[in-house]
């Protein structure tokens, strides 16, 4: 029978689509998920755009793969969500020389030379932490108990993460200049409700008096609380362990409102349509800020019943 070689047809290329190829780091999160969603939502057909999308299920190495397709496949952008801050010099380098720009989303990266992507845009994870810590400061004093020892437990994210680096360093800052506060261990509960509560559990057994758990993510706190509950222990406002939570997706402020999370630092997942605003403004040979923060708020018993009240827009 005659070779019945079906000719793969290339897709119709539009002259006029921006194509973008996306290195996303993984669907680790409930938070990632919304993040990855902002994106799709954006970079539509129908705005204009080609989007290319990978998964790089938390492995750097795949999202290194992943720039080096879209170098190949000579897309018009690149948007990165660097899974950790090192290790990014050489195929940057490579993106750079290919003459693709490349747009860094949520996380960071720490490069010798910061010409190697063209802009940032996400949330500024310091002052997350420092929120935190400033709240915890100010819960204790209202509680009369600014004398009393403060055994804390952090449950951090993954290993050189931009969000774990920051909101580390950012309730660290506040919890040094606190006489009274113990940290008793910092852990990494790789942003995951398993290793979450897996940890905790683990703390619990260690520790009979833990008054507060710092989780930099609500998947974790999702099993911490579980692991809380299995100990025979109560969480949250009036609870034997104060909760404090980052990300504050629906379900993390559905459990502020309940009161099983006294605070939860919102970190806004909406960012797909401020990187696509940079590439318009690029197309347009606009000047564009290397640095672009998304509006945030914290969630509290206090403030959860008020509207967003975060300004809309981005502040350069
Ligand atoms: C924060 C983002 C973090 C979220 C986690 O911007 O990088 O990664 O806090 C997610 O939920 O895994
Ligand atoms: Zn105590």
């Amino acid at each position: 029978s005659p070779l019945s070689s079906k000719v793969q047809e290339t897709p119709a290329e539009d002259d006029n689509l921006i194509v973008v190829g996306v290195a996303q780091v993984g669907s680790e999160s409930v938070w990632r998920s919304a993040h990855t969603q902002s994106i799709q939502d954006a970079f539509t057909r129908a705005n204009g755009y080609m989007l290319i999308f990978d998964n790089a299920r938390q492995k750097q190495a795949n999202q290194i793969k992943a720039i080096r397709s879209f170098i190949s496949q000579q897309v018009d952008y690149i948007v990165l969500s660097p899974i950790e801050e090192s290790g990014w010099d050489t195929v940057l380098q490579e993106a750079k020389d290919a003459g693709i720009p490349v747009i860094l989303i949520d996380r960071k990266v720490s490069v010798d030379d910061d010409s190697l992507y063209a802009s940032w845009v996400g949330s500024d994870f310091v002052r997350e932490g420092q929120d935190a810590g400033y709240w915890l400061e100010d819960y204790m004093k209202k509680q009369g108990r600014e004398d009393d020892e403060v055994n804390i437990v952090v449950l951090k994210g993954t290993k050189g993460a931009s969000a774990t680096i920051g909101r580390t360093r950012g309730f660290n800052e506040v919890a040094k200049v606190q006489r009274n506060w113990n940290i008793l261990q910092q852990v990494d509960g790789e942003f995951t409700t398993a290793k979450g509560k897996e940890e905790m559990a683990r703390l619990l057994d260690q520790y009979e008096d833990i008054d507060v758990v710092v989780s930099q993510n609500d998947d974790m706190t999702f099993g911490a609380l579980e692991a809380i509950r299995e100990a025979g222990k109560t969480a949250g406002v009036n609870g034997d362990i104060t909760v404090i939570s980052f990300d504050a997706v629906d379900a993390g402020v559905e459990l502020v409102r309940n009161g099983e999370i006294n605070i939860d630092v919102q970190c806004n997942p909406d960012q797909g349509k401020y990187v696509e605003q940079i590439i318009q403004d690029m197309e347009a040979g606009k000047e564009i800020e290397k640095a672009y923060y998304v509006p945030e708020r914290v969630y509290t018993q206090e403030n959860v019943g008020e509207e967003e009240n975060v300004t809309e827009g981005i502040s350069g």
